[in-house]
């Protein structure tokens, strides 16, 4: 991970209105099913899809694939276990995948120049996909033919096993229990690297966005030791070229269908002093009241909270945004116009359906995020859209070939106060809500 200088944020933050979203309701039982009750209203180009996991939460969405951004989702809505479906976004997607090559001799742009739809977007078999393959019309860039574009399989819906939930033991019952995951996926072939665009949906109501690499090491791009690492019996001039793998993805959040969203920066921040058994920290939530970017830093994240809606407890729904690990890179339009430290990790504007692209956008709103944060950085933040930045900086190793084995890059975004407890209490913990007021008993050994 790498830290940078934080960024001060202040200033006030203002409503907004969404438009609300159409529910038809839910009534999806099995954790098997694929296409059961949709709580979604997808339009004619795109599809519904929906799955209940372990816990009982179910998430139902829209699908549809662009011949640019490749996987497109929208109208993302979680239901808690025996609860109402609650919107948490209007859309996400990839906005930017750059590769710029160490030794400056070539990178290449895969979301806006090949684009990860169309005739990149390959047809899925039984060797890579034992879930659901799932059709859509799959239309090419420029051929203007949305919905009426061939049917292929490119989805792969699959549940898997994701490990221990939880477990406590109090001294005489075991509490404990296992879990699953939803994963999505498409495969988008760009030159010699197959890119798998995945969203990981959990059971406690997490959304992990991921980007896979795999495939082959470019045959052409071949350097010395100060530009990349030999892959081959021993030749100076023949190292496969060191390169990055810098990603964008852009989230459009309508948390809990509408109303007022308040974007936060979270920080604990050490203090220098020591308590009388550990050092003391400081906690505070920024508000991001302006378009703005931001870096990461050690024990920082972001949230995207309604403050119009509750939960039970009272608080605020929202959701967490950890960048987590990432090799933080400036794209290099951005670094030509702006300089080499203009990169961020995080940034948060105004929805405009213009800017669709983390850089080379077209059109007169804009050719990146820098651009749109610049042009409204004196508007109140309001419709928010998050843009993340995730880079991989990859150094071929022999193992690369061949085929390269997947290397993945993401975050995660996490409830927070989504529901007044965990989305499925077990049995004998519903009573467990906040500072017991008759705690006497001893520290568990
Ligand atoms: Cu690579």
């Amino acid at each position: 991970m790498k830290n940078r200088a934080s960024l001060a944020l202040t200033g006030i933050v203002t409503a907004f209105t969404m438009a609300a979203c159409t529910l038809l309701g839910s009534d999806s039982e099995s954790a098997d099913a694929v296409e059961d009750e949709a709580v979604v209203s997808c339009g004619d180009t795109a599809h519904a899809i929906s799955r209940t996991l372990s816990s009982g939460v179910t998430w139902a969405m829209c699908w549809a694939v662009d011949p640019q951004q490749g996987l497109v989702l929208t109208d993302i809505h979680v239901s808690p276990p025996d609860g109402e479906p609650i919107q948490v976004m209007e859309s996400m997607a990839i906005a930017q995948l750059e590769v710029p090559y160490d030794t400056g001799e070539r990178s290449t742009f895969d979301i806006t120049s090949a684009g990860f739809g169309g005739r990149k977007m390959h047809t899925l078999t039984e060797a890579e996909c034992t879930g659901d393959h799932i059709a859509v019309a799959v239309p090419d860039i420029g051929d203007g033919s949305y919905g009426k574009s061939p049917e292929r399989e490119v989805l792969c819906s699959e549940v898997a096993e994701a490990g221990l939930a939880y477990r406590s033991h109090d001294g005489a019952r075991l509490t404990a229990d296992r879990k699953n995951d939803w994963r999505i996926w498409t495969i988008s072939k760009v030159g010699w690297y197959e890119y798998i665009t995945q969203y990981t949906f959990g059971a406690d109501g997490s959304i992990t966005p991921s980007l896979g690499a795999t495939g082959d090491l470019s045959p052409v791009d071949y350097s010395d030791e100060r530009h990349g690492w030999d892959v081959g019996e021993e030749h100076e001039s023949e190292h496969a070229a060191n390169h990055s793998h810098n990603v964008v993805w852009k989230m459009h959040w309508a948390l809990a269908g509408g109303g007022d969203v308040a974007v936060e920066q979270f920080d604990a921040e050490r203090t220098g002093q020591i308590g009388p058994e550990a050092p003391i920290l400081d906690a505070q939530l920024a508000p991001i009241e302006r378009p703005a970017t931001a870096v990461q830093a050690d024990r920082r994240w972001w949230r995207v909270s309604n403050p119009a809606e509750t939960n039970d407890d009272g608080h605020p729904v929202s959701y967490q945004i950890d960048v987590g690990s990432t090799d933080s890179f400036t794209f290099t339009p951005d670094e030509q116009e702006h300089g080499h430290d203009a990169g961020y990790d995080i940034a948060f504007t105004n929805y405009d359906e213009c800017q669709v692209f983390a850089s080379k956008n077209r059109g007169a709103c804009g050719s990146g995020v820098l651009d749109y944060v610049a042009q409204s950085h004196d508007k109140a933040l309001e419709d928010v859209v998050a843009w993340v930045a995730v880079g991989y900086h990859h150094v071929p190793r022999d193992e690369d070939q061949s085929p390269m084995e997947l290397h993945w890059q993401g975050f995660s975004m996490t409830p927070r106060d989504l529901t007044a407890q965990r989305m499925d209490v077990p049995d004998g913990r519903g009573e467990v809500n906040g500072k017991p007021d008759d705690y006497d008993g001893p520290i568990p050994e």
